[in-house]
């Protein structure tokens, strides 16, 4: 492997953070969201309720934890740290005429922790984490005074902290607009009964997409030296049989997956984008001057999540579950406890078609599984599943790189700290090499404690993953 290749991780702050009030913080979406046992869905709440337990409050508490973890993640040899900042801690109502310093202040502690263990942050502008106050006073991401508002955040953390961050990223899965559910998590939107849900979604997506671009144009101008990429959530996707009807179900499955990436790296709507466009019926206003935003605003390098694969036909049996999607059962791999397939040969597939299409350096910015650890009498965690997952896909990651000739500079494990789970609130899905003792009901004493797959990925990293 590169002998630069950046190991790490990666969180998100309303799944780690905690300090939800703390510093000055403002509310953001996630305060309102119950947590939800598996396979339910999340509870959104207009307020906080009285006696509920709201997950991201005090997640996994990295807020007063950040010098023990970066200190684990330095043992474990990262080079990289991917986090988000919440932008309801730099501006808590996300309009305020001032930014938080206390906000502000906790950043860029951290940063300076990281650069004690010589550990690159790279830093999510935007991962879910829509402050509260702009739903309720501007309709979210339908509105398009968000636009400048996010511009304006942004500009206030590149000035503040660039001379310590060069890696950024701007929205998190920004397709999940297109996939999830609702358009809640990524958009900040709860659709109204008297407006198009189609229209308002490729709306959101346009301000998003502009939004993007203008950040990484006012970026480039503060500092030159900056590294932006975006993010998307990967679906890698198989044909059920060689019916070339199943084959064609994939390419349309994929239409939504590679909708953002096409405009952020070539910088205009490609054939794929109007083909969805087309498909979903969906309309959007495009003011003068967005074109050659998007066309200017484009990405230095492209990162994706990656966790499973799944299958796509006419005849597929659709009990599988995935990463904001769901799809078609595949008899040759094993499922999670949370039905997600696991295939590491996925991962070298994905970087060879992500790559083919983009020729830009890739980041795989979400890789890992969720599994219910269990603490053993004599204290150990023997996590040999997680370690197994690990070791394979690092495999196929390696292989991408040696043998396809991908040009892929990182890799960030999901959550290699316990974290709660984005889709159900839920502290049992742990994902971390670290296990963190708080429970579902946000209960525990945070205390961390080493599994057996940290001292492996630390082995991983030390021998650049040349003995897997
Ligand atoms: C992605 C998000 C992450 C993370 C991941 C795992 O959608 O970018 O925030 O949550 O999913 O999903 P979960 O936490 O539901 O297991």
């Amino acid at each position: 492997m590169r002998t630069d290749f950046l190991w790490g991780g990666a969180t998100a702050a309303n799944q780690y953070e905690g300090g939800y009030l703390e510093g000055g913080r403002g509310l953001s979406i996630n305060d309102v969201e119950m947590g939800a046992s598996h396979g339910k869905k999340r509870e959104i709440h207009e307020t906080i309720h009285a006696n509920t337990y709201y997950p991201s409050h005090n997640a996994t508490d990295f807020y007063h934890h950040y010098k023990e973890d970066i200190a684990l993640m330095a043992e474990m040899g990262f080079k990289v740290y991917r986090m988000s900042i919440a932008w309801s801690r730099i501006y808590p109502n996300g309009d305020d005429a001032t930014p938080n310093e206390e906000g502000l202040k906790f950043y860029d502690q951290v940063f300076d922790e990281l650069r004690r263990y010589q550990i690159e942050p790279m830093v999510t502008l935007h991962h879910f984490e829509l402050p509260l106050a702009l739903v309720k006073n501007y309709g979210g991401w339908r509105n398009r005074k968000l636009i400048d508002l996010s511009v304006r955040y942004a500009k206030t953390v590149f000035d503040y902290y660039k001379d310590k961050v060069t890696y950024w990223m701007t929205f998190n899965e920004i397709n999940s607009i297109f996939i999830a559910k609702t358009p809640w998590h990524q958009a900040g939107i709860v659709y109204r009964d008297d407006e198009n849900r189609v229209d308002v979604m490729f709306q959101a997506a346009h301000y998003q997409l502009v939004a993007s671009a203008k950040t990484i144009i006012e970026g480039r101008k503060i500092n030159p030296n900056f590294k932006f990429g975006n993010m998307i959530l990967y679906n890698c996707c198989y044909a059920f049989s060689c019916h070339p009807v199943d084959q064609m179900m994939v390419h349309d499955n994929l239409l939504p997956i590679y909708y953002f990436s096409d405009v952020q790296v070539r910088g205009y709507y490609t054939n794929t984008c109007q083909a969805y466009q087309k498909k979903m019926n969906g309309h959007f206003e495009i003011e003068d001057g967005d074109l050659e935003i998007l066309k200017e605003g484009t990405i230095d390098y492209l990162s994706f999540s990656y966790y499973s694969s799944l299958v796509e036909g006419q005849n597929v049996d659709r009990s599988a579950d995935g990463n904001l999607l769901d799809g078609g059962r595949n008899p040759y791999l094993e499922a999670t406890a949370w039905g997600w397939q696991i295939d590491p040969m996925g991962l070298r597939i994905s970087l060879n078609l992500l790559y083919d299409r983009y020729q830009i350096p890739l980041f795989v910015s979400e890789n890992g599984m969720g599994a219910i650890d269990v603490i053993e009498e004599d204290g150990t965690i023997n996590d040999d599943y997680r370690i197994d997952y690990l070791k394979k896909h690092a495999k196929a990651l390696k292989d991408a790189i040696e043998i396809d000739f991908v040009d892929c500079f990182g890799y960030a494990w999901w959550g290699p700290l316990d974290i709660v789970s984005a889709g159900t609130g839920e502290m049992r899905k742990r994902y971390g090499f670290v296990y963190i003792d708080v429970d579902d009901e946000g209960q525990g004493s945070f205390r961390r404690m080493k599994k057996k797959s940290f001292d492996y990925y630390r082995y991983l990293i030390a021998t650049n993953a040349e003995e897997l």
